[in-house]
């Protein structure tokens, strides 16, 4: 049986600071859970978090200075060749004999062995039924008159020749990461039942029958700070959502069975995280505190978003206690290792927190750029503009909208690209293709923007 897989939790797409510390901080509680309550002699899960993308700077910095180390990068959440694969690969070398072969396959119960050559290299495959083939083919010979002992003694001989006489060396290798239905599909359109699966190094560490294909399995994953399907993995339909901790609207993920699913209107997905680490009476180590309040203190702006609640206050307080720290001042550190506006790279400055957002009208992106120094960010308007056209062409959307957010002033100047109407027409506004509109006291893209945009 294939080894029980880890439960991954991961935030959305083009992760945020919440989207990669909710899932730290939740993966990080979910282990001390099934460590405290898993009862004795069963198996304890494990919980893995996960991220979709490149670490913001400022998430790059709290981990560093923290001392955690970054979560893995996953591409998907297809079922993999790992998934199936028999681990435990039982080779032999290629001078092995026919009858060794045999031998191996009948102790291990097996209906082939893998053949390496003496490094360990896969070099082919023999299966019981290449072996009967070739004891087959003598009796072929009686056919053309040969007579039974002469018959008798081929297979004798066959014995003692080594298993390249019968090796098939066509057969399809793959990677344990492949996906599970693309490895389906060509191991069912070639004329074996096997398949091995090699290492980087060529070596065998597993092997997929077409018995194996028979099995459906699915990834475990625990959603944080999304819960659609637009934002989410790809392969989410083909996973098992657990568990979703969220604080946006309700949208699309669906489950077979009943989850627990925690949305609440708070500031961030963090905030909900530290709660449940009360609820369930379990302490939050400094780094896992330093985590969960940075990722409150961006997604909040220093809880000075209309989106911060007092329970974000609360805990923001709670979390400052922890690391003994006053918690605006921390806030303003985390917001500066975003570093300067000036050279950064457009694509990181326009894009960097880009959500798209399904509208009756087509697809649109609303970006967000937060700084405590407007005018620098507003000096490189038309490079902004040229890479929003540029997005706008490249991925068909109705319009882009850049809120370029000045968390000191406490508003957004609002750029957009593509069909100016629709956000024209939902603010009430007159945004040209120059200079951009002030929207003051604008400062959350999921309450004050993306909600008015899907209303109207
Ligand atoms: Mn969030």
């Amino acid at each position: 049986m294939p080894l029980p897989k880890p439960i991954i939790v991961v935030g959305h797409k083009n992760p945020d600071n919440d989207a990669i510390s909710a899932a730290i901080g939740y993966a990080y509680l979910k282990n001390e859970l099934a460590k405290r309550d898993t009862p004795e002699g069963e198996e304890v899960p494990v919980y893995v978090p996960a991220r979709l993308g490149p670490l913001p700077p400022e998430t790059a910095g709290v981990l560093e200075k923290w001392g955690i180390e970054a979560p893995m990068v996953i591409n998907n959440l297809f079922a993999r060749v790992s998934d199936v694969m028999t681990p435990d690969v039982i080779t032999a070398t290629s001078d092995a004999k026919l009858i060794d072969a045999g031998r191996i396959m009948r102790k291990h119960n097996i209906q082939a062995v893998v053949i390496t050559d003496e490094n360990g290299v896969y070099q082919g495959l023999v299966s019981t039924r290449m072996i009967a083939n070739r004891y087959i083919s003598a009796t072929d010979k009686l056919e053309d008159g040969a007579s039974q002992m002469a018959v008798a003694s081929d297979l004798i001989a066959s014995l003692d020749e080594t298993v390249e006489v019968v090796m098939e060396n066509q057969i399809l290798t793959i990677d344990k990461d492949d996906r599970l239905d693309e490895a389906r599909e060509d191991i069912m359109a070639q004329p074996w039942r096997e398949a091995v699966v090699l290492d980087e190094d060529g070596k065998p560490i597993g092997i997929v029958t077409r018995t194996d294909l028979a099995q459906h399995p699915h990834r475990k994953v625990i959603l944080v700070d999304h819960n659609e399907v637009r934002q989410a993995a790809n392969g989410i339909e083909d996973a098992e959502v657990v568990e979703i901790i969220d604080h946006h609207r309700i949208a699309d993920v669906s489950t077979v069975n009943p989850i627990r699913f925690i949305n609440m209107p708070v500031g961030s997905s963090a905030t909900i995280v530290t709660l449940e680490f009360r609820n369930h009476g379990i302490a939050i180590p400094k780094p896992i505190a330093a985590v969960l309040l940075s990722a409150v203190m961006t997604d909040t702006v220093v809880l000075k978003s209309p989106t911060a609640t007092p329970v974000d206050e609360e805990v923001v307080q709670y979390l400052a206690g922890i690391l003994g720290v006053d918690p605006t001042e921390f806030g303003i550190e985390v917001f500066a290792f975003r570093g300067g506006d000036d050279d950064m790279p457009i694509d990181k400055l326009v894009s960097a927190d880009s959500k798209e957002f399904q509208t009756s009208e087509g697809t649109v992106l609303i970006a967000q750029h937060e700084t405590t120094n407007l005018e620098s960010v507003m000096m490189r308007e038309g490079e902004m503009r040229e890479y929003m056209r540029g997005l706008v062409e490249s991925h068909g959307y109705q319009f882009v909208l850049l809120m370029v957010t000045d968390i000191i002033a406490e508003g957004s100047q609002f750029l957009c690209e593509g069909n100016r109407k629709m956000v024209n027409r939902a603010f009430d506004i007159e945004c040209t293709g120059q200079g951009g509109t002030w929207m003051p006291g604008v400062l959350s893209r999921k309450k004050q923007v993306a909600a008015r945009i899907l209303e109207a």
